[in-house]
């Protein structure tokens, strides 16, 4: 299989990875339009780690506290699981699965989930968990007890860095973070207007992590924790350097500074990983490298090159929703108001966040980002902060395209390349089938089997639902090249289904049988069905996209004609008793235990889908809408940000933004503006700005809908950068809740249908436009008109 061209190792090496193609850069101007600068900000340092600020580069990641007399900055490598290389298939599931089939075709649904729950789920039923590598605490002896004057604690997004400012006994402090994404190490620089003193110290709760200090510099050694049964196989390293003007001397596993002006501390952290079936890496050698290229630069240098190289991504695209004094108050302050109305700049603050988020969690070489980013303080991690694919994990990924961030699904494209293989031992040895398959979660060993039990885990989709991020891929950025690469991966997803498809023997259709509506039970007291309403939609999606892509190569064409044929017999969506859009095949709706569960599985085809929409299926589209109003708007923090998509879509902007409201409130933000689920789950985050910019802008096929779900709280603003399928760049200018300008630019040129507005006051008809390669076009609202 052909690799993606960007490696773990390639990042380690420059920033050259990092580089953009001159035609999607943008002049840079200021980042901000209405001129404030974008930041979050304290007046006072976090008391728990949900008050304090991340950093990273997409490998290393810190949280930063802040403290007075003790800074501490928790830790994250984003290698650094428990366990190793695991094939969790359970032995006993294909001569299991014909009966569980038999029983579901027979409806027999309790039966047939009791029996997927003894034989079809994997062993171990769980997965790896990401952990945290440790922390670095740098203490102020002197400090202790003073009090700050002017203490500003603050988090810049258009520069990526932490800094920690205020006058301590009379003397000035000056404190900055920031991870250098081209020399791999976090860096920390204090400075006094006088003297003072300071202890270094490196710490973990991994196994066997050892510390010893020597000359200016700290080793810790150690190796990961093993997990339900799967043995540990990873060694870590982790390595910090001080440089001071003062005088640095070991004390046992410390460091001691005094008399400095200045210190800098470099940390670089590796593990042994190198691939999910392969450890064979030398951190030690790798922190000292790392280390020593940190050195040899200084510090200067690495904070310019880490803040250029974070601009070039974050620049790309400005925001202004409007400005209130409410934008001069503490971040915590603007959360705890819970007043979005009053505060129009806060939303402005969460879409940037969520960018500065993804720059941050997920860049080429990379992990992908989990469910925490890359940011965990925890050995025992809710829902371990993998990747749960059945959601969380798509989510996460959201806005990287309308946005501009398309280097930053690497990691993610990557990671599927990897299922392909783990997963085709999954849909041989499980399933007997060609192709592969992915269930509900995976980790970093890249796990794909069933887990947790059949309510949770029975679900075939998740690496389908991954391969339609390569349709994204393609459409938004329409390099050939790499649609050749995400090909092979479309394919076998997609043969796994002509290999597993069931004929229901109700109505005739191709069906996924054992599957589940994710995580959602039906009301015959189960949740394992047969083709429920999401897998039918992917999986349209799926064949639609994989046949377009054969045909785009010109490949397959045999192939492409029978995923046509299977996908004319899915069962189409239908409308229930209640006018609701039906979950499953039956009409179970009304039934099922949980009228208001979190996941919106069966609107899929709504938004991140547009099978179903407002113009070309208005029928099924008012059934979502039915089913959105059954559900609520308020739910989890990535359930929440799924609604405010999927209103958006329905070009509803005063339902949009009172969940929005709701999202940005201190029910569901944290003070660090972290997404509570609750706990902390980074999607919430991302969902949300991908929300914010489904709000402005919504493109699907040759369709370009501006200021489609505009809330009335909106009235005036603008944003520029914002990329449409088909390369095409888009700046908006509104007034009055009306569009003033649009600016449509294309490096490749292309056709696209354009309307203006929402609801009932959405354009009609659409406007055809034309762009030549480069070439850009001004539309005035009064085009619309
Ligand atoms: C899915 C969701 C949960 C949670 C978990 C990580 O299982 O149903 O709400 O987000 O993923």
């Amino acid at each position: 299989m052909h690799a993606f061209p960007l490696s773990r190792r390639s990042l380690l090496v420059g920033g050259a990875a990092l580089a953009v193609a001159p035609a999607m850069v943008r002049a840079s101007g200021p980042a901000d339009v209405a001129g404030a600068p974008s930041q979050l900000w304290y007046r006072q340092p976090a008391s728990t780690w949900v008050e304090a600020l991340p950093v990273g580069n997409g490998r290393l990641g810190a949280m930063v506290y802040g403290g007075i007399a003790r800074e501490r900055l928790q830790l994250n490598e984003d290698t650094l699981w428990t366990g190793g290389p695991y094939d969790p298939v359970n032995p006993e599931a294909r001569g299991a699965l014909d009966e569980v089939r038999r029983l579901i075709a027979q409806q027999r649904y309790a039966e047939a989930e009791a029996l997927a729950d003894a034989k079809l789920i994997g062993r171990p039923a769980t997965q790896m968990a990401y952990q945290t590598f440790g922390e670095l605490e740098i203490s102020f002896p002197e400090l202790e007890g003073v009090a700050p004057d002017g203490y500003r604690r603050s988090l810049d997004l258009d520069s990526a860095l932490a800094r920690t400012e205020a006058t301590i006994g009379g003397i000035a402090h000056l404190r900055e973070v920031f991870v250098s994404p081209q020399a791999q190490v976090i860096a920390f620089r204090m400075r006094g207007a006088a003297l003072f003193a300071a202890d270094i110290e490196l710490t973990s709760q991994q196994p066997t992590s050892a510390v010893t200090a020597e000359g200016a510099s700290l080793l810790l050694t150690g190796r990961n924790a093993g997990r339900a049964g799967i043995a540990p196989a990873l060694r870590l390293a982790g390595r910090a350097l001080v440089q001071s003007d003062g005088h640095i001397a070991a004390d046992g596993a410390r460091l001691r500074v005094t008399e400095a002006h200045e210190i800098v501390v470099y940390v670089a952290l590796a593990t042994s990983f190198r691939r999910f079936d392969d450890t064979s890496g030398d951190p030690q050698a790798e922190v000292a490298a790392a280390i020593e290229g940190a050195a040899r630069l200084g510090y200067d240098t690495l904070r310019d090159q880490a803040v250029s190289a974070h601009r070039e991504l974050f620049r790309r695209v400005s925001l202004d929703l409007g400005t209130t004094p409410r934008a001069e108050l503490p971040t915590d302050q603007r959360v705890a108001a819970d007043d979005l109305t009053a505060d129009p700049a806060l939303a402005k603050l969460y879409f940037d966040y969520g960018r500065y988020l993804l720059i941050a969690s997920s860049r080429p070489g990379s992990q992908p980002a989990n469910l925490q980013g890359i940011w965990n303080g925890d050995n025992d991690p809710p829902w371990q902060s993998k990747y749960t694919v059945n959601i969380n994990t798509e989510m996460n990924y959201w806005a990287a395209e309308p946005t501009a961030l398309a280097e930053c699904t690497e990691p993610p494209l990557r990671m599927i390349e990897e299922l392909a293989i783990t997963g085709a031992r999954t849909a041989r040895e499980m399933y007997g089938a060609r192709g592969w398959v992915c269930h509900h979660n995976t980790d970093l060993w890249r796990a794909t089997a069933p887990i947790d039990g059949a309510q949770w885990g029975l679900w075939p989709l998740g690496g389908a639902w991954l391969c339609t991020h390569l349709w994204d891929r393609w459409d938004y950025g329409r390099d050939r090249a790499f649609l050749a690469r995400a090909y092979p991966l479309m394919r076998g997803a997609a043969q796994f289904f002509l290999d597993t498809l069931q004929v229901d023997p109700a109505t005739g259709t191709l069906v996924t049988s054992p599957s589940i509506s994710p995580e959602n039970r039906h009301g015959e007291g189960a949740a394992v069905a047969a083709g429920p309403a999401m897998d039918r939609q992917i999986l349209r999606d799926l064949f639609r996209q994989t046949a377009g892509a054969a045909r785009l190569l010109g490949l397959d064409p045999d192939f492409a004609a029978e995923l046509q044929t299977a996908r004319s017999r899915l069962a189409p969506d239908r409308i229930g008793a209640q006018g609701q859009l039906q979950e499953w095949l039956a009409d179970w709706d009304a039934a099922a235990p949980e009228p208001d569960h979190r996941h919106v599985s069966h609107l899929y085809a709504l938004f991140p889908g547009s099978e179903i929409d407002l113009a070309a299926t208005p029928e099924l589209a008012a059934a979502a809408r039915r089913s959105l109003d059954l559900r609520g708007d308020r739910s989890t923090g990535w359930a929440t940000a799924w609604r405010i998509n999927l209103r958006a879509r329905l070009r509803q902007p005063e339902q949009a933004h009172a969940a929005l409201a709701f999202l940005l409130g201190p029910g569901r933000a944290y003070p660090n503006l972290f997404d509570a689920h609750p706990p902390f789950q980074i999607d919430g985050n991302f969902g949300g700005t991908r929300a914010i910019a489904e709000m402005l802008l919504q493109s699907e096929g040759d369709r370009l809908l501006l200021l489609p779900a505009l809330p009335a709280q909106w009235p005036a603003g603008s944003v520029r950068g914002l990329r449409a399928r088909g390369n095409l760049e888009v700046a908006l200018a509104w007034r009055d809740g009306r569009l003033v300008q649009a600016e449509l630019s294309s490096p490749i040129g292309g056709q696209w249908q354009v309307g203006c507005g929402a609801g009932a006051a959405l354009s009609q008809p659409l406007r055809e436009i034309r762009l030549e390669a480069g070439q850009s076009l001004r539309l005035a609202g009064a085009d619309f008109a």
